[in-house]
């Protein structure tokens, strides 16, 4: 009998497959058209021990109990039509997991449907692509916890490692699992607009070809920005396009496409009313890169620039400059996406843990960083903490690059040169620390035209001006 089911045998379904037959455990395998499941064991059997259906009965049949099946298909419609499939096959008290990027509400309606007819249901979120899905990837599984004792050890044995940890735990009931993966995947736009805007400022102040970019990116990758995604931007700045011989980067349209996970993530933040800047301006860039018309007309107008032009003096320090101004902002982009977590946790009643978030994100993801531990220690200082950038770390580390950070603002905005995530989090962080905020005025304005009140802050209870009449002030009950 096989210890667990994977029923989706594209990419990511065959190779976690593969994954969980290397680890030692006997494998049901199934996919609708039968046809990839041949190919996997054709190909891959020899992985370990594998038990393929053709049909989803036999497939169930081949599960001991409780029966778990892990369901690796396309997000949405197919989704629901297998569960509907197993569940006819599966009795109560057997664990059905969604291992796709499903939308959270999705995984909310699943799960309290199945839990009202006996069954488990588990969504997880599963990153690292196709390589992590087979090599170990980053794996965070929201539901009850009694499903998570059965599925829990086998999910931590085929995860990424990092310092002998499994980069798997338990997040929390019903949409909690595919919520962190949403917001991971918004901290990977910040993360990437990030990177993105610093290799722009590099090469337009300092004319540098992409390849000694890469250069940069590779000495970076030693520090405390080491992490996946500055390794492989080293690493695509210094391809060279086969066809052309120029740098690869130069040869790409300069238009970023999008899943919707960032745009999920940014609608489920103005839900909550949570400023994740960040992850909003990056989301919010890609989609003014795909604007082809806007673009086409804005440069048919010939819209002025009136740049200073760039006269870095000194490139050594620019560059350090750079560096400590991406960090900064890296800083300040995962401090709000920890921020979209903490409340979403405190509205859903899912009690996730931060730290053990940023944990299993070590390792097998894309957003893999080595300052992720520096993540885990700060929660674990205080599991409470409001703002990341609060602690005592944290506070250091983005305190050390202001300065860089602003010269590089002020010099990106003098010398026209778009750096939406870089200012905006700069502008988080200047508006998270000012002692009072224009918000005072708003509230002001607000009750002018629309009565809307405010508060004092000389004594309690809440106020309106009569500012058409007489202009005196009454408190509301
Ligand atoms: P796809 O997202 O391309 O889905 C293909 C699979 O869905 C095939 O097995 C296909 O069966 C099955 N399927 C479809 Br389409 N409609 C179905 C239906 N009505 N009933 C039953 N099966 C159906 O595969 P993938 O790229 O391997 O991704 C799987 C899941 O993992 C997705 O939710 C994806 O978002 C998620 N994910 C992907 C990545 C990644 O890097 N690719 C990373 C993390 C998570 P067929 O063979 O019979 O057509």
């Amino acid at each position: 009998m096989a210890d667990i089911g994977v029923t989706g045998l594209a990419v990511m379904g065959s190779n976690l497959a593969r994954n969980f037959a290397r680890n030692g455990y006997t494998v049901a395998v199934h996919n609708r058209s039968n046809s990839k499941t041949q190919a996997l064991i054709e190909a891959h059997g020899s992985d370990g021990e594998f038990v393929p259906s053709e049909s989803t009965a036999d497939f169930v049949a081949s599960l001991k109990a409780p029966r778990t099946v892990i369901i690796m298909v396309k997000a949405g419609g197919p989704t629901d039509a297998v569960i509907e499939d197993l569940a006819a096959h599966m009795e109560p008290g057997d664990i059905i997991v969604d291992g796709g990027n499903a939308h959270f509400p999705d995984t909310i309606r699943r799960e309290k449907s199945l839990r009202d007819r006996g069954f488990h249901f588990v969504g997880t979120g599963v990153s690292g692509g196709e390589e992590g899905a087979l090599n170990g990837p980053s794996i965070m599984p929201g539901g009850t916890r009694e499903a998570y004792e059965t599925l829990g050890p086998m999910l931590e044995k085929i995860s990424a490692k990092v310092d002998g940890v499994p980069c798997s735990t338990y997040i929390g009931p019903d949409g909690a699992g595919h919520y962190v993966k949403m917001v991971h995947n918004g901290i990977e736009y910040a993360d990437m607009q990030l990177i993105a805007e610093a290799y722009d400022l590099l090469r337009s102040a300092l004319g540098l070809s992409a390849a000694q970019v890469g250069k940069i990116f590779e000495e970076w990758n030693t520090g405390d920005l080491e992490s996946y995604l500055i390794e492989i931007t080293a690493d695509v700045l210094q391809h060279v396009d086969a066809e052309t011989g120029k740098a690869f980067v130069d040869v790409v349209l300069d238009q970023a496409e999008q899943k919707g996970t960032g745009r999920w993530t940014v609608q489920s933040a103005l839900d909550l009313g949570v400023p994740i800047t960040g992850i909003a301006e990056a989301t919010f860039a890609r989609a003014l890169s795909g604007s082809v018309p806007q673009r086409e007309a804005a440069r048919a107008a010939d819209l002025a620039a009136e740049t200073a032009g760039w006269d870095v003096k000194d490139a050594a320090a620019f560059i350090e400059d750079v560096r400590r101004a991406l960090y900064a902002s890296k800083v300040v982009a995962y401090s709000q996406g920890f921020d979209q977590i903490a409340a979403a946790s405190l509205e859903n009643d899912w009690n996730i843990d931060r730290g053990a978030c940023a944990r299993i994100w070590r390792g097998g993801c894309i957003i893999r960083a080595r300052f992720l531990n520096r993540i885990t220690e700060a929660y674990e200082r205080d599991a409470e903490l409001a703002l990341l950038i609060s602690d005592p770390y944290f506070a250091s580390a983005v305190g050390d690059g202001v300065s860089s950070w602003r010269r590089v603002v002020a010099g990106a905005a003098l010398n026209g040169i778009p750096v939406p995530a870089f200012s905006s989090s700069l502008a988080y962080y200047d508006g998270v620390r000012a002692e009072r905020l224009p918000a005072a005025l708003i509230q002001a304005q607000r009750d002018f035209f629309g009565a809307h009140t405010y508060q004092r802050v000389d004594k309690g209870g809440v106020y309106h001006t009569e500012w058409s009449a007489d202009r005196s002030e009454t408190q509301q009950s």
